[in-house]
Formats: structure tokens, C-alpha cells, sequence
């Protein structure tokens, strides 16, 4: 469902959206006490609690005249909701990055697909749409260079259950991203 007074909020000719799946606040909490004990040990900048998503799908800079239609496309049907198991942790070292990740998820590459068919039918071009989609939360920003590219498995997964993801605004800052909610879209089968 599109927030109109979100909608309305936006200055400017365009705004930098993505659709993303969002936890709950207690799950965002977990995670970025997992974000704190790595940046604790690593380096780096911890994610905030409510800024931590999982990225479906990144659009760049949509014009504003065009949000109203965006927001209010309906969620993609024929996904139930699911639960994503994140098991395993990982580093990348060209953008400087820790995150959290999981192992293939039909439910989710279904969702990923369907939006991206949905987008493309609306007429809306996601930004470099050859990049392999890499489903991961960001925990930890800026890691120190030069650290090992690692992957390591979680003792036990952290179930996270998903009933609903969100077209949000992403506003860059000196002081980092902050992102705003503009639509929410419930999963159904
Ligand atoms: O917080 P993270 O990094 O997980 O990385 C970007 C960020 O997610 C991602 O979209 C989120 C909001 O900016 N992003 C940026 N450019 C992207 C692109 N071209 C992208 N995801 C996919 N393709």
C-alpha cells in the first residue's frame, strides 16, 4: 500500500528508489547486535537497526511524476510468505562490506523474478540488470582494506519470516544513506 504523504515528500525532479524485504524491528535488532560484535573485531561502520533490508530490486533515480504509478503496482502475485533462513556470513572487498546472506531460496528468487517481470511490463528499468542478484543484508560499511574475502557459516540460522517487502527511498549523505518507506506490499499466495 503507497504512504501519500511519503509520496508527496519528495523534492526534486527524481528520487533514488529500490524495493527491499525489511525486518521486523526485534529481527533488525538481532542482526545489528550480530553488526556490533563484528565491526567490534573487524573494523567498520555497523548498519543501524532500521536501516538494515534486503535489496530486491534497485531502480536509481525514478521522477517523482512517475512514483505515484510505481508505488501503487500490486505485490506480485502467487508468493506466499516465506522464511528465509540467513545462514552465513561473508566480506566483500570492492565496496568494503560484511553482510549476512542465505543459502537458495526458491520463494525468494520467485519474488525477485516476478518483481523484476512486473517492473519491466510497467515500463520501469531496473539499474544494471545483468548483475547476478546476491541476496544479502549489509551489517557492517567502510571494513578496513585489505581484509580477507571470507565466508563463514552460521552455528544455527536465523530464521527470518517474510510477509511483506517495500518500495523505499534512498537519500545519500555525508553521514550515510537514510531511507524512506513509500510502499508496502503484502505477500499472498
Ligand atoms: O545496503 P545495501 O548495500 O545492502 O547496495 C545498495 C543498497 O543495499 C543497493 O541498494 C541498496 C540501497 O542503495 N544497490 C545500489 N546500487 C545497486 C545496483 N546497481 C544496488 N543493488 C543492486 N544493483
Amino acid at each position: 500500500m503507497a504512504t501519500e504523504s511519503a509520496l508527496q515528500r519528495n523534492e526534486g525532479a527524481s528520487t533514488r528508489v529500490f524495493f527491499a524485504l525489511w525486518p521486523e524491528p526485534a529481527l533488525a535488532e538481532k542482526l545489528t547486535g550480530i553488526a556490533g560484535e563484528l565491526s567490534a573485531s573487524l573494523g567498520g561502520k555497523p548498519t543501524r537497526a532500521e536501516t538494515v533490508h534486503l535489496t530486491l530490486a534497485f531502480l536509481g533515480d525514478v521522477p517523482n511524476a512517475r512514483l505515484p504509478e510505481l508505488a501503487t503496482l500490486p505485490p506480485v502475485g502467487a508468493i506466499a510468505p516465506f522464511v528465509l533462513a540467513l545462514d552465513r556470513l561473508g566480506s566483500w572487498q570492492h565496496n568494503r562490506l560484511a553482510w549476512m546472506g542465505c543459502s537458495e531460496s526458491p520463494p525468494l528468487m520467485n519474488l525477485v523474478l516476478g518483481l523484476r517481470r512486473q517492473l519491466g511490463e510497467a515500463g520501469f528499468a531496473i539499474r544494471d540488470p545483468d548483475r547476478p542478484f546476491f541476496p544479502h543484508l549489509t551489517l557492517v560499511r567502510k571494513l578496513p582494506a585489505g581484509l580477507a574475502a571470507s565466508v563463514r557459516h552460521l552455528p544455527q540460522d536465523i530464521d527470518w519470516p517474510c510477509r511483506e517487502y517495500r518500495l523505499v527511498a534512498s537519500t545519500l549523505s555525508a553521514a550515510g544513506s537514510s531511507y524512506r518507506t513509500l510502499a508496502r506490499y503484502r505477500l499472498s499466495a
